[in-house]
């Protein structure tokens, strides 16, 4: 399928995703989103991919959602059109894993997508921010919320309320990224980290996302006994039986899938 805003193409089971807007530093518009949409749909359909990568340019993996595009919307546009939150429904409820390899600015939106990502693998030119207050705004595609998660409040409201931008080693550091590599490695090791995840039994790997995601959205006695009955169901499929055989029989574990 042809995209206007990204690149797709697959690498045995993994699928890279491009954000292809190199005008525009890959700002957000809303075509992106009906790209990306239809994108991760048809990677969680696909029996065939089992990790996806998503990721920008050696200058921007994005540089904030449109503001050409939203600067004359009215604030009735905005609501009747529930702005942004196709986010969730297109790009956050994809149940197959999948990584954001970030290079250079990922501002405003950009860094909300990055942190839609089951996780983040920044180059070491990486730059996270949300400026969104330098447009009289507030971050609307989950910023607030999942830098908090990710950062803590401290900086998280260091970052909101003066839109500096936080570089790859602070980001490390803090816990919003899961590694920095340099910058002309990005790719191959997301792809490498990617292609590890989509060896593992398909099934286990979207319990595991799953498992992972509900200890934000819960408290630890409802997490820790959702974690139980996932693990009960996923101790029911053929690939843990062969899992475990494999292990016992020292050969690697050929998977179904189910
Ligand atoms: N939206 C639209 N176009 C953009 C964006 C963007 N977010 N970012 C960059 N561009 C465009 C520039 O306008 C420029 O286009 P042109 O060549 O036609 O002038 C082109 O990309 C290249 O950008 P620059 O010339 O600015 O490149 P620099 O290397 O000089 O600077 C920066 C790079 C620092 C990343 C700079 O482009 C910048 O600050 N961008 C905006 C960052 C930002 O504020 N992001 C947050 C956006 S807001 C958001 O994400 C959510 C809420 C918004 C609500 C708004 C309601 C009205």
């Amino acid at each position: 399928m042809a995209y206007e805003t990204i690149l797709v193409e697959q690498r045995d089971a993994v699928t890279l995703i491009t954000l292809n807007r190199p005008q525009a530093l890959n700002a957000l518009n809303s075509q992106v989103l009906v790209d990306l949409g239809a994108a991760f749909a048809a990677f969680d359909a696909d029996p065939s991919q089992h990790c996806a990568v998503l990721t920008g340019s050696e200058k921007a993996f994005a540089a904030g959602a449109d503001i050409k595009e939203m600067a004359d919307k009215l604030a009735a546009d905005f609501f009747l059109e529930d702005f942004f939150s196709g986010w969730q429904s297109k790009v956050v409820a994809t149940r197959k894993p999948w990584i954001a390899a970030v290079a250079g600015f990922a501002l405003g939106g950009g860094c909300e997508l990055a942190m839609m990502a089951d996780f983040i693998i920044a180059a070491d030119t990486a730059r996270f921010g949300q400026p969104e207050i330098k447009l009289a705004v507030a971050p609307g595609m989950g910023g607030s919320q999942r830098l908090t998660r990710a950062v803590g409040k401290a900086k998280a409201m260091d970052m909101c309320l003066t839109g500096r931008m936080m570089d790859a080693q602070e980001a490390e550091r803090s816990g919003l990224v899961a590694r920095i590599v340099p910058a002309a490695d990005l790719l191959d090791d997301a792809l490498k980290t990617a292609a590890a995840i989509a060896s593992m039994p398909p099934m286990a790997a979207m319990v595991n996302k799953e498992m992972v995601n509900i200890a934000f959205e819960t408290g630890l006695a409802q997490g820790l006994l959702t974690e139980r009955r996932l693990f009960q169901i996923l101790s029911a499929t053929d690939d843990r039986k062969e899992g475990m055989a494999a292990f016992i029989e020292k050969r690697p574990g050929v998977w179904k899938g189910r």
